[in-house]
């Protein structure tokens, strides 16, 4: 998968050379490129941003600068299909598992990181002729830029891609694989600070073990999330889960 970011701050998205991300990268399965969009001014103080028509707080970033790093993003791209350009922004739609699931099936992302009050309109409709594009929301607060956004997508996405997390295994039982969170876990000592680990886990009975864990999902999900529960599928509760 490629993946190619622009932003004013490229030196924030150093740390996807860390970790499985990273690794990804150096065994070739994931391909990032880090753009400067101050690369792309041709103006001897590399302006990227000015004030908003209409007035108001802040400023809004140019269309230009990032019409030239779309272009030259489009121009090195590794197939002719129409990449998708992710935007992060407040006024996105929320990210969420089965976009992270989405984006995991494409082979070319395009993330544009805005800054201050955000990208001027006209270069995002003038975008759509080249790319998918789909503003993005991490949630329901403010961040002063695209950067830790996409921090995040990268990383929720990136590990869906076949050979970045090394054991399959670890992507079936997690939260939100199956729209419930996961069920809590324990390792050595059995007995901690007088705390011991719930005792049908040392059983060795693994039809009970994952009966418990259900129920543990159920119960964390009422407790912290029960707006999931509106989408969970009612088949997913067994007969043997409501007799627990
Ligand atoms: Cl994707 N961008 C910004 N700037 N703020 C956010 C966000 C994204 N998601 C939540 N807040």
């Amino acid at each position: 998968m490629r993946i190619d970011v622009v932003s004013i701050f490229p030196e924030y998205l150093a740390a996807l050379e860390l970790s499985l991300i990273g690794k990804a990268r150096q065994d070739g399965v994931l391909d990032v490129r880090v753009h400067d969009l101050r690369t792309f001014t041709t103006d001897r103080h590399r302006t990227v941003d000015d004030t908003p028509y209409g007035g108001g707080a802040g400023m809004v970033m140019k269309p230009e600068p990032w019409a030239q790093a779309l272009d030259a993003v489009l121009a090195d791209a590794p197939s002719p299909d129409r990449p998708t350009l992710v935007v992060p922004s407040p006024a996105g739609a929320v990210f969420d598992q089965a976009m992270a699931h989405d984006m995991a099936s494409l082979d070319h992302l395009v993330f544009a990181c805005g800054r201050y009050e955000g990208i001027d309109e006209r270069a995002i409709e003038w975008a759509r002729d080249g790319f998918d594009v789909r503003p993005v929301s991490l949630g329901d607060y403010v961040l002063n830029g695209g950067e830790v956004a996409v921090l995040a997508m990268v990383e929720a996405v990136g590990r869906l891609i076949p050979g970045v997390v090394g054991n399959p295994e670890s992507l079936v039982e997690e939260s939100h694989s199956d729209g419930l969170l996961e069920y809590p876990v324990y390792t050595k000592p059995s007995s901690w600070r007088g705390r011991d680990v719930p005792e049908v886990l040392l059983s060795g009975n693994h039809a009970k073990i994952a009966q418990w864990r259900r129920v543990e999902q159920f119960r964390r999900t009422a407790d912290r999330r029960p707006d999931l529960l509106a989408d969970v599928d009612a088949t997913a509760l067994t007969k043997a889960d409501l007799a627990a």
